[in-house]
């Protein structure tokens, strides 16, 4: 349908679409006739759209073409360089009543947040083109996956959001069927951090987004649709939208176990989602199974499982780090048909960024000469944007309409001290209250300090998008008769000792963590209980091959009770910011725990 229109203001009658859409064209005339664009564009998601964009971003310098030997269709995109990473002091949620947003959220009033969106919107797409973009997030045909129509002036989130999402012909189609979508509007603005907001309306399924280009600020149906709208409507209709990768593991006797685990930003997740097995695990035939590496819908099925969907179609992944000894596979994915943002280029135009290899970039990713002494080549949030289905571990099963049944669901964060290598929780109830607990260094993947200390409830402290109080009611309230929930466990792969350095090897070995884990849901792996839950003993999981000192042993498997109590002590306050919208039994938990702590 690739109806390019130049003519403002439009009508009804001039659209070619029926009469379901009219809500959609309306939206749209309303929008071009505030932002006053020169044309609209309404994307389809052909291959010929894509070409044209990018020849027209090639032509001004948005993109910039990498070495088409090495890197075949794979551009470099240069952000402004005050536009790097997510804004979470910018970010709000606007709900009628402050309270449903609560003390985890910015708020700001609908109406006042309308106003201030509506005077920097005015007329701000004058001299450029207006995209509108119909997308899927999740397999088209699931009944779990849901829609969005983002408006944007950026060609580069055109392009983005294609590699992203379902976007195009398909998903107009699906939303002429069911009526109902999230709107999304984004310009980039002046890219100026005094006039940068992202805005949310849960309740009206809208997202406002003005100022930035980058990532989840700017790919609307990422962190703004798929988390913080998403995990309001999953609340109203029994689901949950949460900030995690979904793998599979796969045993020597072919059966699989699908594991959905949530870290904070830059803690692992694309990591573990792409894990490549120790070489006598891939010898003795496990495999595992990539089906998401940021976010997972999930809802109970009729048999009691939770049944869980990839909503995105590609990753928005970490580059800095990513090594053919870190994670192979996502190494593999991205040499071709790739969008990479913020990263070096060696002396033959080929990305660059630290931990890749040690040859030496000769451009920065701000496009000065590279000098060793003037800080990386690649930003810490640089980023790689590609098809989930260019990956070698992409799980047939991703694109399962059903989705796939949870085993263990897993919370981690990065903790350098107390946090033992991975633990269970006693049941659901438990569960929650380690969700809710957790804690993790700060990343580049937001402005703002990094490596510090932060509670970052199931890693969606900048994601969700109501009270964290009725969030964690929401996420109890799974546990009811007929559930068969999936094991809950947490994991540290960031422990540090005296000397600072990691004290295991992480990565690929995260595996044998993982085999544990899955051991327990079978019951057939040992523990030890201890107050805060089930820990394995280091002869509990398979190590050979694996130089642990006698330090990293003692700590990766031991208990610190004293450490633990100062913890509890400090959760109890962070639960008490909740005040009496905190759910009884997460409370009672924690208190339960803490009194056997101190016996
Ligand atoms: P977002 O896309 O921001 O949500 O992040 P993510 O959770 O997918 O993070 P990612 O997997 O990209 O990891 C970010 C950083 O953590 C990279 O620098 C990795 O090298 C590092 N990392 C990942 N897994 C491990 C691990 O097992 N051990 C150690 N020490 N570092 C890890
Ligand atoms: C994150 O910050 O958790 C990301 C990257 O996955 S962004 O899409 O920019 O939010
Ligand atoms: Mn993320």
């Amino acid at each position: 349908m690739a109806a390019i229109r130049n003519e403002i203001p439009l009508d009804v009658e001039n659209t070619a679409m029926g009469s379901q859409l009219e809500a959609l064209n309306q939206w749209v005339m309303d929008v071009a006739r505030l932002t006053q664009p020169d044309r609209i564009q309404w994307c389809d998601g052909s291959d010929t759209e894509f070409e044209e964009l990018v020849q027209q971003m090639e032509a001004d310098g948005t993109l910039l073409p990498l070495n088409s030997e090495t890197h075949p269709r794979s551009w470099l995109h240069r952000s402004h360089p005050d536009d790097v990473a997510r804004v979470e002091h910018l970010t709000f949620v606007c709900t009628t009543d402050r309270e449903d947003a609560g003390p985890n959220n910015h708020w700001m009033a609908p109406a006042d947040a309308r106003a201030k969106m509506d005077a920097l919107f005015e007329g701000c797409m004058r001299g450029r083109t207006m995209y509108v973009i119909p997308y899927c997030m999740g397999p088209i045909d699931s009944p779990l996956s849901r829609c969005g129509v983002e408006i944007t002036d950026s060609p580069y989130v055109v392009a983005n959001m294609r590699i992203m999402t379902r976007m195009g012909a398909a998903a107009l189609a699906r939303i002429e069927r069911e009526g109902s979508f999230v709107r999304g509007l984004h310009s980039i603005g002046e890219l100026d951090p005094d006039r940068r907001f992202i805005m949310h309306f849960p309740e009206e399924l809208t997202i406002q987004s003005y100022g930035s280009g980058y990532g989840g600020n700017a790919l609307l149906g990422k962190k703004c649709h798929a988390l913080r709208i998403a995990s309001h409507q999953a609340r109203n209709e029994g689901w949950l939208a949460e900030h995690m990768l979904i793998l599979g593991v796969e045993n020597p006797k072919g059966e699989t176990h699908y594991i959905a685990a949530a870290f904070p930003s830059a803690c692992g997740k694309t990591n573990l989602a792409m894990l490549i097995p120790p070489e006598g695990y891939r010898n003795a035939g496990w495999k595992v199974w990539t089906v998401g590496d940021d976010i997972c819908w999930m809802r109970p099925g009729p048999d009691g499982r939770l049944y869980a969907i990839n909503p995105e179609a590609g990753f928005f992944g970490v580059a800095p780090g990513t090594s053919e000894k870190s994670n192979p596979n996502a190494l593999a994915t991205i040499q071709h048909d790739t969008i990479f943002t913020n990263v070096g280029v060696t002396a033959d135009n080929q990305p660059w960024w630290e931990g890749l290899d040690n040859r030496v970039p000769s451009i920065d990713w701000r496009g000065n000469a590279y000098d060793f002494n003037a800080g990386p080549a690649a930003h810490p949030n640089a980023r790689f944007t590609v098809s989930a289905r260019q990956c070698p571990s992409w799980s047939p099963k991703a694109e399962d309409a059903q989705g796939v049944p949870i085993s263990a669901i897993v919370f981690g964060g990065r903790r350098a001290s107390l946090v033992p290598l991975v633990f269970e929780a006693r049941d659901w109830t438990h569960g929650v209250l380690v969700g809710a607990a957790m804690g993790s260094e700060t990343t580049a993947a937001a402005t703002g300090a990094v490596g510090v200390m932060r509670r970052d409830p199931m890693a969606m402290k900048p994601f969700c998008g109501y009270n964290f109080a009725d969030y964690f009611s929401h996420w109890l309230s799974f546990d009811k008769p007929g559930a068969k929930l999936p094991k809950v466990f947490h994991v540290n792969w960031f422990r540090k000792g005296d000397d600072g350095k990691f004290l295991w090897p992480g990565f690929g070995e995260n595996l044998r963590v993982l085999e544990w884990m899955i051991g327990r849901v079978e019951g057939k792996a040992a523990a030890q209980e201890t107050p805060i839950g089930a820990l394995p003993r280091a002869e509990d999981i398979h190590l050979d091959g694996v130089a642990l000192s006698d330090e990293a042993r003692s700590v990766l498997f031991g208990f610190d009770r004293a450490g633990w109590q100062a913890e509890f002590d400090s959760l109890a306050g962070f639960l008490d910011e909740f005040g009496e919208r905190l759910p009884g039994a997460l409370k009672e938990e924690h208190g339960r725990i803490a009194a056997e702590l101190r016996t």
